[in-house]
């Protein structure tokens, strides 16, 4: 490997307190890049089928891939990744960090730790050294102090990657932060961080990252960064970043309001980008190697935290503002920054709060059984039972095992309004007048997600609700890019999608730092490979698989929107059923969404059929 790849990958026992550092395959390197890829290959391989996500077994993984930290474009991106505690599949999320740079530069491609450390830790990775340090004073912390703590003892400039109380007390939606309004790891991958007794991670390198033809790096990176700088809707970016999604959700019908029901909200223009920008935004952060900085620093003006700041993006404040009917920013900012110290995940924990309000609203729980009264809009409420969330308190208890178990054990056919997929609530975008979207989030590899597919902005752009074999390829080759390309590559994919970066530059940078020359025909097939080896891992997992696992929830079948420019639109089950049909079938998936034998082999995935049929019979 000329450059790209480190080449080593770091083990981590933590139960025998040891670590040792190995090759990595230049094979596993070309065919799955690094990130993801790397992360579903090792999971594959290593994890036995049915072991207890927040068991010792486990593997914690933390992975960057061949262009992470390089000098290009919004190039800081880790990737954490384990069997997930909240839907028992694959799980992985995506961290802007100085982590994955600092990764890198201490001379690792990824980090894979195992086993549960006796007492709480801290992982320390320095070049050569790693230590595991006793973490007992950290134990307790928000994620804030923590990380304020790390930083004073090694240094500003070190990656720090933490959990919060949330993730040591096991809350299935608990998230990996860092510097203070970084988070990822959705699928509870912080849960699994805690359940090895594991606070924190300290990474510090002062190694060059080997590149094939670093003034070709250097080049490329220095014409990428202006050509971003120039592009006509830069310092708009700039300015709101993900927040102006507010406005233009709402005039889609997309903003996601009381609990999914509708996709326009009264009091959008209090909770969007222009209110942000105009009266709450205070400041401005970004990711490592990003000249188009994102993070929208807040102020809090007015309640408990009045005073405090907290970083916002478009998922956290339409889920804890809009679908929570909550047209106050002070109360949407103010859950974010205790999603953000106690390092739980907004988006469930907008999608549980909302669930839990519904449900009473319904009269399929009582005041007496949550402990207190919700009603959409009442932040207060909101605040007190987001505290009992994330410290697992009462009836929080319930909602922080996700909103599919709070449905099971509710019952009363609140299935239909628990907003999830595969276990994953469903991000920020309402679906009843989206197909197109609603098959996105479906078929999202790690549940409900927008990572792997913002189909929408597509289908609004070419036409909504079109139900055809042609969407369910384009919604592959979208998938492909975003979530086998970005994700494994480890890259932020933002300047692609938001200020129009060409996707032509990746393969000049791939070749550059690899001195490998990937095609984006090469790259699809790299991206199938990963698709298809996370749909194994799932079906292994599951014992088979069946076309209910990747449908949305019943309620955006049967319960029309009622207002706004697309009231009564709602999901057609038999169209549906037609895309998720052409989706398998180009995606080489047999008609219940099992890989076919065929596809693994033309794939280079044949190892896996002989280990997939001991548990499912695979079709030719
Ligand atoms: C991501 C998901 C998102 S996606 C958001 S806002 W978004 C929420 N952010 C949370 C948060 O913050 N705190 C918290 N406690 N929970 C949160 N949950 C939600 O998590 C993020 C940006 C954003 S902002 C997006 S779209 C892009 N996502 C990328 C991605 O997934 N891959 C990639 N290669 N590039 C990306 N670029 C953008 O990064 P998950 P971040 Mg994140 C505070 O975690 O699990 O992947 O879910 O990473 O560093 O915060 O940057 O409107
Ligand atoms: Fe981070 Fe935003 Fe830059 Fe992407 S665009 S690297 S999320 S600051």
């Amino acid at each position: 490997m000329r450059g790209g790849w480190t080449g080593k990958l770091l083990r981590v026992d933590l139960s025998k307190g040891k670590s040792v550092v190995q090759d990595l395959d230049p094979k596993v390197a070309v065919d799955f890049l690094g990130g993801r890829g790397f992360a579903v290959k090792t999971l594959w391989d290593e994890l036995p089928r049915g072991t207890d996500p927040l068991s010792p077994e486990n593997l914690l993984i933390l992975a960057t891939g061949p262009l992470t930290g390089i000098s290009m474009p919004s190039s800081g991106k880790l990737v954490v990744a384990a069997k997930s505690p909240l839907t028992g599949g694959y799980g992985d999320g995506n961290i802007g960090t100085r982590a994955s740079v600092q990764l890198k530069k201490a001379g690792y491609d990824a980090v894979i730790i195992s086993g549960k450390a006796e007492k709480p830790s801290i992982l320390s990775i320095e070049n050569d050294k790693v230590e595991i340090k006793d973490g007992r004073d950290l134990w307790g912390l928000d994620t804030y102090k923590a990380q304020e703590e790390l930083e004073r003892q090694y240094g500003k400039n070190s990656g720090i990657l933490v959990i919060g109380p949330s993730g040591e007390k096991l809350v299935k939606f608990a998230v990996i932060t860092s510097e203070k309004g970084r988070a990822g790891g959705r699928p509870g991958i912080g849960a699994v961080m805690g359940s090895k007794n594991l606070k924190a991670v300290v990474i510090r390198g002062s190694k060059e990252i080997p590149l094939a033809d670093p003034k070709e790096v250097a080049k490329l990176g220095a014409e990428s960064f202006k050509d971003i700088k120039s592009k006509d809707n830069y310092d708009f970016w700039v300015r709101q970043g993900t927040m102006a999604t507010v406005e233009w959700a709402n005039a889609n019908a997309a903003l996601p309001t009381y609990n999914m029901s509708e996709g326009v909200f009264d009091g959008y223009d209090k909770v969007g980008g222009n209110a942000m920008e105009k009266i709450y935004k205070i400041g401005q952060k970004g990711c490592p190697n990003c000249n188009m900085p994102c993070g929208n620093i807040n102020e809090i003006k007015e309640g408990p935290y009045k005073g405090r700041d907290t970083e916002v993006d478009y998922e956290n404040i339409a889920m804890l503002g809009p679908n929570l009917g909550i047209d106050n920013m002070n109360w949407a900012l103010t859950l974010n920054l205790i999603a953000d110290e106690a390092g739980v995940d907004t988006i469930s924990l907008g999608s549980v709060l909302a669930f839990a309000t519904e449900a009473m609203k319904r009269g399929l729980i009582s005041e007496g059984d949550a402990g207190l009264k919700l009603d959409w809009g009442n932040g207060q409420a909101y605040v007190e039972l987001a505290k009992k969330i994330v410290n697992k308190e009462g009836f929080g208890s319930i909602l922080a095992e996700g909103v599919a178990y709070a449905s099971q054990k509710i019952g009363k056919g609140s299935e239909k309004f628990a907003m999830h997929v595969k276990g994953l609530e469903i991000s920020a975008y309402d679906c009843h007048a989206y197909i197109g979207m609603a098959l996105a989030y479906g078929t999202s590899p790690i549940g409900a997600h927008h990572k792997d597919a913002w189909f929408i902005s597509y289908e609004i752009r070419e036409g909504r609700g079109v139900v055809s074999e042609e969407r369910a390829k384009k919604l592959i080759w979208m998938q492909n890019v975003r979530g086998g390309f970005f994700e494994s590559a480890a890259a932020c994919r933002l300047p692609w999608v938001e200020v129009g970066y060409d996707l032509e530059w990746y393969p000049k940078f791939l070749k550059a730092a690899t001195g490998l020359d990937y095609s984006w025909d090469d790259l699809q097939i790299i991206a199938n490979r990963i698709y298809t080896l996370m749909r194994a891992f799932w079906v292994r997992e599951k014992g088979g698989w069946s076309r209910s696992l990747d449908t949305p929830p019943a309620k955006w079948f049967e319960e029309p929107q009622t207002k706004g420019p697309l009231a009564g639109s709602k999901l057609n089950r038999d169209d549906y059923e037609k895309m998720l049909t052409w989706y398998y079938e180009n995606r080489g998936w047999d008609q219940n969404g099992i890989p076919r034998k065929s596809t693994l082999r033309r794939l280079g995935l044949d190892w896996v059929i002989p280990e997939l049929e001991r548990v499912v019979s695979l079709n030719e």
